[in-house]
């Protein structure tokens, strides 16, 4: 009987240990934690130098994995297969990760850096009070054209895109907001439209566009247009300012029936493993000298006052990448729709790159 109760004894004490051992590896604090930090990015989105910076000041171990597109991110988190730290979503794509309960709210106190931001991108529709979200990057979305290509034509309509002299001479950014938004707004309506039929115009007029479109792609659109392979791209204006810098005969615009503007800001997913590390991480981007550097490298605007002051003025002044207020103030950002008008214009988009 002794025996028994013995036995019995050890069970329970190696159960308890094991419970308390895993309980310790999950727990923010613990093994898998503090040594590593996973972080979810765009890609071509970061100066790498920046990570081992960080490494180097924080002894953390940086694991760095990329996305290009929001959907895609959005898709892999809401499975949560892989736990990530910090996350570099943009505005609808939070606001539908806040809605999911996917966000972990924001320690202010331990983001002093975060001071260094324009009052213009804090305290959004998206996340008010940045409860959730702090600003990284942003941007607007417009028409890069290479003028020697093109030959004296104009961007400043959406509409020139369906000029037939254009055949096979488009590239388009692979985003099915972005391009839905793109057709929408040829049509005067707006990036978040859910009308049925409204929706289904753009889909037809994107259509008539396909002869014109050579490819609709990735990041590699930058590479594709500074070689000057197409003449003309539907990009984001950070990879615009890129191109441009590889290239500068080509020029970018902002159509004058409206566009996107678009915020991308680091969040903290609810079930990250180095809470800590991820506001260390979030503090660090968020310094004038880091930000300045990453957006020297990375090419897209800053919404770091002091970083701002620390590039070169041909980039801070350029307006082309920092609009003044009078230009943003016409552009929308996209809404969260909820996932089935999401899916809805995911399904159109694929249709018109099906029928391409
Ligand atoms: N290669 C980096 C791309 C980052 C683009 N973010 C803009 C998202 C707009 N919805």
């Amino acid at each position: 009987m002794k025996q028994l109760v013995n036995t019995f004894l050890a069970i329970l004490i190696a159960a308890f240990a094991l419970m308390y051992l895993g309980a310790w590896m999950n727990s923010n604090e613990g093994y898998s934690g503090t040594n590593t930090l996973t972080i979810y990015n765009w890609g071509d989105y970061i100066e790498p130098e920046l990570l081992k910076e960080f490494e180097t000041e924080t002894g953390i171990t940086v694991i760095y994995q990329t996305f290009d597109s929001n959907e895609a991110m959005l898709t892999k988190v809401e499975q949560g297969g892989t736990t990530f730290d910090v996350v570099i979503p943009s505005d609808y794509a939070i606001a539908k990760m806040r809605e999911e309960k996917l966000l972990l709210p924001l320690d202010h106190s331990k983001l002093p850096n975060l001071v260094n931001i324009d009052s213009r991108f804090m305290d959004l529709s998206f996340d008010p009070g940045n409860e959730y979200s702090v600003p990284y990057f942003w941007g607007t979305v417009g028409i890069i054209y290479n003028p020697e290509m093109t030959k004296g034509m104009t961007f400043d309509s959406w509409d020139s895109l369906w000029d037939s002299r254009l055949k096979n001479n488009i590239l388009l950014v692979d985003g099915a907001r972005e391009v839905m938004g793109m057709a929408l707004n040829s049509l005067h309506y707006s990036v978040n439209d859910q009308n049925e039929a409204h929706l289904q115009a753009a889909l037809t007029k994107l259509n008539k566009l396909s002869p014109n479109v050579k490819a609709i792609v990735g990041d590699e659109i930058k590479m594709l247009l500074a070689n000057e392979e197409a003449a003309v791209g539907i990009v984001w204006s950070g990879d615009a300012a890129e191109i441009m810098d590889e290239n500068d005969k080509l020029d970018y615009v902002v159509p004058q029936e409206g566009s996107n503007k678009w915020f991308d800001n680091m969040v903290i997913p609810r079930t990250a493993a180095n809470v800590d590390g991820a506001h260390q991480f979030i503090n660090f981007m968020l310094r004038p000298d880091v930000a300045a550097k990453n957006a020297e490298y990375v090419g897209y605007s800053t919404p770091n006052v002091p970083a701002l002051k620390l590039l070169p003025a041909e980039v801070s002044e350029d307006t082309r990448f920092y609009p003044p207020a009078s230009l943003t103030d016409r552009l929308e950002v996209y809404d969260n729709l909820g996932k089935r008008m999401l899916a809805h214009y995911n399904e159109l988009f694929l249709k018109f790159k099906m029928n391409k």
